[in-house]
């Protein structure tokens, strides 16, 4: 079994490249990773040594790079590799669009071109948008608010339109908020998490109330296997953890995890455009047996340990270009307001 794991380098690429060499036997991977600033070989340490995993560094923009890799054979395609942090899309949209719609059409035409039996897109919950009541879905309208998800947006249509078009066996996938080890903490929880364990402010932004539904990487490792093994191709399948939180009770349980106290909440301006609550509906995922295992307590625990255990990895990201993105990210957006409730 062939598999070709794009962004392999990255937080779910990474688990889902260790979970399936440890449930296939039979899996052979090949992990394309441009090792863009949130790309860690280190994720993959411990699996680099083994026969059925090869690396290779490249931008699936490349069609250099892509054309080869699928003219070799390729059973099944998960395309994980995009820039993939709202903030800096808000900043700086210009790789987003590249990375995450046109990266995506140069793999689809490699696909064209070579076949493949299976070619997952990994999308997100963030394409549709925000719902304040209900949940998301896989027939509702996509309605992106952030150049990210726009991006998102495309690529994963763009998919759907390569099934259509050209009868490519592709299936869509959206997933939750994933937490789990090996996240780059730019994101919520690895940053409040590494911060907390130092003793310095948590940037909550606006009043804390936007909502997210969090699902354990592992959960979503499971979810893809299940789509790719028994979806029907053209079909969109959500895979939410079933587990909605607002960021402040988040921001809470992470702080009473650790024994620190409330007062390293520390609220700020509010991202620009924030989407207020995203919820997902995945009967049918569910339908194909598909079930997450973890829910929100358990998977925050495991996940918190992981970063107080495994401190050297994440210490030497905050030491390095992360620490300029965060000066130039939050500094001055301090609200000097009581933390919310
Ligand atoms: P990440 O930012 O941790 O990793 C992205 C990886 O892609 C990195 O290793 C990076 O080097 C690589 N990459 C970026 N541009 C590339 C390019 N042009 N060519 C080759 N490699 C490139 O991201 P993540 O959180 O692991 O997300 C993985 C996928 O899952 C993304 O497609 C994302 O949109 C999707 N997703 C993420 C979440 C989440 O909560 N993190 C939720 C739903 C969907
Ligand atoms: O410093 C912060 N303070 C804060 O309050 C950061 C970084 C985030 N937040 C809030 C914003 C969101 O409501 O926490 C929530 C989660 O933020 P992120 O971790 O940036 O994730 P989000 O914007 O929800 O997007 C994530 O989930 C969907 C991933 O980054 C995407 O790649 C995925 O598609």
């Amino acid at each position: 079994m062939k598999i070709l794991v794009t962004g392999g380098c990255g937080f779910i690429g990474s688990n889902f490249i260790r979970y399936t060499l440890q449930q296939y036997p039979d899996a052979e991977i090949i992990n394309l990773d441009k090792l863009t600033y949130a790309g860690n070989p280190e994720n993959l340490a411990d699996v680099a040594d083994d026969p059925r995993y090869r690396f290779v560094q490249g931008d699936i923009c490349d069609e250099k790079v892509v054309q080869p890799i699928f003219a070799g054979g390729v059973d099944y395609v998960f395309n994980f590799a995009a820039e993939t942090h709202v903030d800096r899309s808000i900043g700086d949209p210009g790789g987003f669009i590249l990375t995450d719609t046109y990266g995506v059409y140069v793999l689809l035409e490699a696909a064209r071109e070579h076949g493949c039996k299976r070619f997952i897109q990994v999308s997100t919950d963030e394409v549709y948008g925000s719902i304040e009541t209900g949940e998301f879905k896989e027939t509702d309208p996509l309605m992106p608010r952030n150049p990210y998800s726009a991006s998102k947006a495309g690529g994963d249509r763009l998919a759907y339109s390569y099934s259509c078009t050209y009868q490519l066996p592709i299936l869509i996938t959206r997933a939750s908020n994933n937490l789990g080890a090996n996240q780059y903490p730019e994101k919520v929880i690895p940053l409040f998490v590494t911060n907390a364990i130092d003793d310095l402010p948590l940037p909550l932004y606006g009043d804390g109330q936007n909502v997210r539904d969090w699902l354990y990487v592992e959960d979503h490792c499971t979810g893809l296997w299940a789509a790719a093994e028994k979806g029907i191709v053209g079909e969109v399948y959500n895979i939410g953890g079933g587990n909605e939180t607002p960021n402040i009770v988040l921001t809470k349980s992470i702080l009473e995890i650790l024994g620190k106290p409330d007062s390293l909440i520390q609220p700020v301006t509010d991202r620009l455009g924030h989407d207020r609550r995203y919820a997902l509906n995945c009967d049918k995922l569910r339908a194909l047996g598909w079930q997450p295992r973890y829910d929100f307590r358990a998977g925050l625990e495991k996940t918190v340990q992981w970063y107080v255990n495994n401190d050297a990895w994440w210490r030497k990201i905050k030491s390095g270009e992360f620490r300029k993105y965060y000066e130039a990210h939050y500094k001055g957006r301090e609200i000097a307001s009581p933390p919310p409730e």
